[in-house]
């Protein structure tokens, strides 16, 4: 395929005319860039050169873990466009890893006028963006003299970090190596991005892992293939991840398919069999009304129940063991049936009413389900991203488990179907944190505001009985969790600026972002064309080198910790001697005792990127040994098994010091939760139900800031012609969007591609309140809520309610 046809399929797959993008491939001629850059050399280690270009290898590290190749061709030390994998004969296994417009754009991004270009110190208050430039000896010796006094006034438990999505994180771990070597900080339990399921699978399979389910290829064994909120056409998109191998499977196989999605995505696209569109937040209702179809019509597998699983029927237990028993009553079967202490039997006919699915689709799907030889079941992240997204992901492990269709050919747990989720190198070692206590990642802001009130029972806290003081510090490398992807931007920005609690922001990012504006000193980082690294994802292994000289006066991070490291008396324990390069071939070759298929480091050198064997047959179902031998290879449950009633859940129902509402259950249940379809209340007010998707323009809020994914990827609130009609609106008008948090203002896209009584925003867009308090930056994250969620104390950001009109 020539490599203009090669851009169009990708820039087809985003939406992208023919038209447009060969308009959008003028712009990136020489002319109008290059007009407003000037210097910049171009690194040495050149790949070919043609008439005056100069092509180099680098790749894309946007957080979609994709990491495609990128061809950098400049000319006359100017970038002049980026083209992608167009080696060999792009068979499937050995296929070209095609960059989306994203990584086409990296240059955009670097060149940015939002560039952060020297370190820079806060003068107005906090929050109000004024900064003035300093000198990196001065920037240096301020956080030096900042931490140091928070670390002896509080402690070091006062210090929270987390490593934000920036790029992949494995390589990075110099943050929380240097902190680690000043004493410690106070770290995260969990991510924004999982937490709720890797809680889910802890206590249903026994360890987080079983998050990630079977590979894409079992797809090609199954006969029925069930999506939950998994839409990998966005979230997992490009030429080596597994919208690849999804689609590529599914053509071998004859499985029929069915998307549970509010919103009719790209994944489904025509490629579906069946959609059907569920009210946000209501899965786990679904689930037990096709629960109480495959009991009722004796689907369930009865033996696989009693072998593997505890908490189906009533269990004996086993005292020597340390089982408890289960009376009878207690159970999953007596749960659905009615015959559990709610007395309330689960027929399709109750589900129809919470989730909007007609009951003659839910018993259509249990049949089919039922019926099916291997279905794979599984989900994404966004249906457990809600207020009781621990029981939406509980309850949809519960279909396999039901079927007993686990740890067989084409079969999944009902986890997410990610063939790959991260990198094979070996981090950077980061040493012992001498703090022990963790808070759940998304109560860190509370823990600025009453960390000290804060415990195991009522918060959450784990490693420690408490925290021993608030929060005093935010360390914050690559991340825009600090305003723009937390959660209610104007109440969090509120906090931020109460100098009497944070007293010390550090931010180092390449642009003024929302959280930057945050910062008491704001650092300026290079970009990925700066840096080199060696990256390993999926079907290749490539060292990528540096494009481009840093720019400005931004430096190497690892520079620049190890600079402070060396206020802090620690940089020689920091560096081991070792520079950026040196450790990236010294953490290769350690990489390399784990993967013989690594060819030796100067080979990597010499070849820049080199492609590993895979084998698209291979098996890749999971949990295939507690199926053979559930006795050997048990589980980490309370009994071994796979623990459908939860003794723990039961103790934390009971001991847990849980807000007014909140609810956690030993049995994985549908619960109507607070600005959900349940909740009428609120609903006369906010009628409509708002929720957030990994918008393909961009990971997160990272390349926000570049046109032309803006232009391409138009962020739009879709809303279904139904409530458009009812409010009067017209395509693509200005509205406001609006809760009791906040007003955004968007255009709409008025579409049948999302449910009536639901609107939904690509997440990401940066948040920018006007005078008058409105975001016209249109950030979801002004409408969404801070309360966390019962168990995993997680962001529930699916869960809001809004009402939509026209912009004054
Ligand atoms: N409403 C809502 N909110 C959400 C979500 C949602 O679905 N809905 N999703 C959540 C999820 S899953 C996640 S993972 C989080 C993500 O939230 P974050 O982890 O904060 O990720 P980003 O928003 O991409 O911010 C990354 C920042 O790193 C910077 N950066 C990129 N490369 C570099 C670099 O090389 N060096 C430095 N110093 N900086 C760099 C970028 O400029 C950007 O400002 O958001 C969460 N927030
Ligand atoms: N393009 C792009 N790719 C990305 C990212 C990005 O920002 N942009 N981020 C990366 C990161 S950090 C992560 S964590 C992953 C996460 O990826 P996910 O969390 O899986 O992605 P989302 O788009 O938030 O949600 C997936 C789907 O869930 C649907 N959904 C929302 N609520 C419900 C519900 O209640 N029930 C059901 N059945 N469906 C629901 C949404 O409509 C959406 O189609 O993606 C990664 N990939
Ligand atoms: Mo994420």
């Amino acid at each position: 395929m020539s490599d203009k046809n090669n851009s169009l399929t990708v820039a087809s797959s985003i939406g992208l005319s023919r038209r447009r993008f060969l308009q959008l491939s003028s712009y990136l001629g020489v002319g109008a860039f290059l007009a407003t850059h000037s210097l910049n050399s171009i690194a040495a280690s050149v790949i070919s050169e043609h008439v005056g270009e100069i092509t180099k290898w680098h790749n894309c590290w946007a957080h979609c873990h994709s990491s495609c190749l990128l061809k950098i061709v400049t000319e006359n030390g100017q970038i002049k466009r980026i083209e992608t994998d167009d080696q060999g004969d792009d068979v499937f296994g050995r296929h070209q890893v095609r960059a989306c417009l994203r990584g086409r754009s990296l240059h955009k991004r670097a060149f940015s006028p939002d560039r952060l270009k020297y370190p820079m110190k806060r003068i107005g208050k906090r929050g109000e963006g004024k900064f003035k430039r300093i000198s990196w000896d001065e920037a240096l010796d301020e956080v030096y003299l900042q931490m140091s006094k928070i670390i002896s006034k509080y402690g070091n438990q006062a210090i929270f970090n987390r490593i934000g999505f920036g790029k992949p994180d494995g390589p990075y771990h110099f943050v929380p190596r240097f902190l680690n070597l000043i004493g410690g900080f106070l770290s995260a339990e969990g991510n924004y991005s999982s937490h709720q399921i890797d809680t889910a699978s802890k206590y249903t399979y026994g360890e987080s892992k079983y998050t990630f389910g079977s590979a894409p290829s079992e797809m090609a064994h199954s006969d029925l293939i069930v999506y939950f909120g998994n839409n990998p056409a966005n979230t997992r998109m490009s030429g080596a991840n597994d919208t690849y191998h999804y689609q590529h499977y599914k053509k071998q196989s004859s499985a029929k398919t069915v998307i549970i999605d509010p919103q009719y995505t790209d994944t489904a696209c025509g490629r579906e069999d069946l959609w059907l569109a569920i009210r946000p937040g209501s899965d786990a209702a679904l689930v037990e009304a096709i629960a109480w179809v495959l009991i009722t019509e004796k689907f369930v597998d009865e033996e696989f129940l009693h072998k593997y699983c505890y908490g189906y029927d009533g269990e004996p237990g086993d005292s020597e063991k340390g089982i408890p028993s289960l009376e009878p009553s207690l159970g999953y079967k007596a749960y659905i049936l009615g015959d559990g202490p709610d007395k309330l039997e689960k027929k399709p006919e109750y589900a129809e009413s919470i989730c909007g699915i007609p009951s003659e689709q839910i018993y259509q799907l249990a049949r089919a389900l039922g019926n099916a030889k291997a279905p794979f079941i599984a989900q994404g992240w966004g249906p457990q991203r809600h207020a009781a997204g621990e029981q939406t992901a509980r309850a949809i492990f519960m279909l396999p488990i039901l079927l007993g269709k686990i740890g067989l050919p084409g079969t999944n747990n009902g986890g997410s179907d990610f063939m790959f989720s991260g990198s094979d190198i070996t981090p950077m070692p980061i040493g012992k944190n001498g703090v022990q206590a963790k808070v759940p990642c998304f109560k860190w802001l509370e823990a600025v505001e009453r960390g000290h009130e804060m415990t195991a029972l009522s918060d959450g806290i784990t490693g420690a009985e408490r925290l021993t003081s608030d929060v005093k510090c935010i360390f914050m490398y690559q991340g825009n969790w600090l305003l723009n992807q937390h959660s209610d931007c104007n109440a969090t920005a509120k906090i931020l600026a109460d100098e009497s609690k944070l007293e010390f922001i550090f931010v180092m990012d390449n642009h003024m972002t929302a959280s930057a504006k945050f910062a008491d000193i704001l650092l300026p980082d290079i970009t990925w064309l700066e840096n080199s690294r060696v990256v390993r994802f999926a079907t290749h292994l490539t060292l990528t080198e540096h494009v481009l000289d840093p720019m400005y006066e931004c430096r190497h991070p690892y520079q620049v910790f190890s600079d402070l490291a060396e206020r802090f008396g620690v940089r020689e324990a920091f560096c081991e001697g070792r520079s950026w390069d040196e450790w990236q071939q010294y953490l290769y070759e350690e990489s390399r005792k784990k993967h013989p298929e690594f060819p030796p480091f100067d080979v990597l050198q010499k070849k820049k990127t080199i492609r590993l064997p895979f084998d698209p047959e291979a098996p890749g179902y999971v949990m295939r040994e507690f199926r053979e031998d559930p006795i050997i290879h048990a589980l980490k449950t309370e009994s071994g098994k796979i623990q459908i009633y939860s003794h723990t859940l039961a103790q934390y129902a009971a001991n847990w010091q849980l807000p007014d509402g909140d609810k956690i259950t030993p049995l994985p249940q549908y619960i109507p939760t607070w600005e959900s379809y349940a909740d009428t209340e609120t609903r006369e007010k906010y009628p409509l139900q708002l929720i957030g998707f990994k918008s393909k323009g961009r990971p997160h809020s990272t390349f926000h800031n570049v046109p032309w994914l803006r232009e391409v990827i138009q962020d739009a609130l879709m809303i279904n012609p139904l409530d458009a009609r009812a409010r009067n609106l017209h395509q693509g008008q200005q509205v406001h969007v609006y809760n009791d948090r906040g007003v955004i203002s968007v255009p709409i896209r008025i579409t049948p591609r999302i449910m009536p009584g639901v609107v939904g925003l690509g997440e990401g867009a940066w948040y920018s309140p006007d005078s008058h308090g409105v975001d016209v930056g249109g950030c979801i994250n002004t409408l969404t809520r801070l309360k966390p969620t019962a168990l995993a104390k997680a962001n529930p950001q699916g869960t809001n309610l809004v009402e939509v009109s026209p912009a004054p």
